[in-house]
């Protein structure tokens, strides 16, 4: 069965971002694949935003939790706590030694978050993206769902994962399966309602912008009735033209099913204030049901702990036999 593995740091609250552009993906191909989920904390902790240690401990069960409310199975897939396993660091460890400098200097992620900090960005957000390619690697993926953000990185793990296996592992033999990214058609990318020409971000400066997945109704629509749209009155899907409508509209066929350009053809001429109306009463219905099951599991932080203790023991039943070929095959000695 083809494997698919994906990440989400416990870096802020889940938004609709990350809802449409990723969690709706990771439920739906548990349908026919074998899925593995992770709450990448060791990558959270390469933002200095992230450093407050107990607000990283409380984000991490949070947004655990927000998996298991947006339908995340535990029975069917495997979620996890990244830092759970060792066998992550370790494994990040062997591929640095496989990674070039100039390969991770121009990854765009990096570029863009470690503008500002001069000399005192830290190695880990440099190497972020190696240890990315062992959360990837070290679990055979085939398919990784991520936004189009990740897409370099995704390409990365390949690279660094067909380096390995050409170098260390015999032709018919890698070590490595060689992952692809899968990028979700609906809302691959949802845009800040404040500013519809940058993606809606857990790290964003001001939360005007960005709907939480755990945001009441009456905040969503106070959120969804001021966002940007811009001065002509129609409604149609243009991307360059019309960023703000262009993004209401993508996030109303999400929540709906329906297409784009049906929606445009239907709200075209009712004006911006009935348009926006609709949007937030369809993003409320949708979120409806993933909040009240988030009530129910915040309730029982037991049954949460208890899954994910489960998730990692079946991670490393996986893991761990894929870090000790990588270390034989690149010649380290074993202890026993
Ligand atoms: P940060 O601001 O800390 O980078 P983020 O909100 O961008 O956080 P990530 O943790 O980087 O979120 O991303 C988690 C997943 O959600 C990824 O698969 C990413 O591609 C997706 N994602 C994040 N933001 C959006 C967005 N605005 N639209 C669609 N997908 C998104
Ligand atoms: N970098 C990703 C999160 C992430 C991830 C992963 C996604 C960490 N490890 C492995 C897919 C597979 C992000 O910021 N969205």
């Amino acid at each position: 069965m083809t494997r698919v593995f994906s990440g989400m740091q416990p870096s802020g609250d889940a938004h609709l971002g990350n809802l449409l552009g990723a969690w709706v993906n990771w439920v739906s191909m548990q349908e026919d694949r074998d899925c593995v989920y992770c709450v990448v904390d060791l990558h959270a902790i390469t933002s200095p935003a992230e450093h407050d240690p107990a607000t990283l401990r409380d984000r991490t069960i949070e947004l655990a939790t927000g998996m298991l409310a947006v339908g995340v199975d535990p029975e069917r897939s495997i979620l996890f706590v990244q830092s759970h396993l060792h066998e992550h660091a370790e494994c990040t460890w062997l591929f640095n030694c496989v990674t070039g400098f100039g390969e991770l200097r121009k990854m765009p992620q990096f570029k863009e978050k470690s503008a500002g900090q001069g000399e005192s960005v830290s190695v880990g957000l440099f190497d972020y993206p190696v240890l990315q390619a062992a959360d990837i690697l070290l679990y055979h993926a085939d398919e990784v769902p991520v936004g189009e953000d990740q897409r370099h990185h995704i390409e990365l793990a390949r690279d660094i994962g067909q380096r390995f296996n050409h170098r260390f592992a015999p032709a018919d033999d890698p070590v490595f399966t060689l992952p692809k990214a899968i990028h979700p058609r609906a809302a691959a990318r949802v845009m800040d309602l404040q500013d519809p020409t940058v993606k809606m971000s857990k790290s964003a400066a001001s939360e005007k912008g960005i709907i939480y997945v755990l945001d009441e109704p009456k905040r969503i629509e106070k959120k969804i009735k001021s966002a940007v749209t811009d001065s002509a009155g129609d409604i149609r899907h243009d991307r360059e033209a019309k960023p703000g409508v262009s993004n209401l509209l993508e996030i109303l066929s999400a929540a709906t099913g329906r297409g784009v350009e049906e929606l445009a053809a239907d709200h075209d001429g009712g004006g911006y204030g009935a348009f926006k109306g609709a949007v937030a009463e369809a993003v409320i219905e949708m979120l409806r049901p993933t909040q009240a099951r988030y009530a129910e599991l915040a309730d029982d932080p037991g049954e949460v702990a208890r899954i994910l203790a489960d998730g990692a023991d079946r991670a490393r039943a996986v893991a761990a036999p894929t870090l000790a070929r990588a270390k034989d095959a690149i010649g380290l000695l074993p202890a026993r």
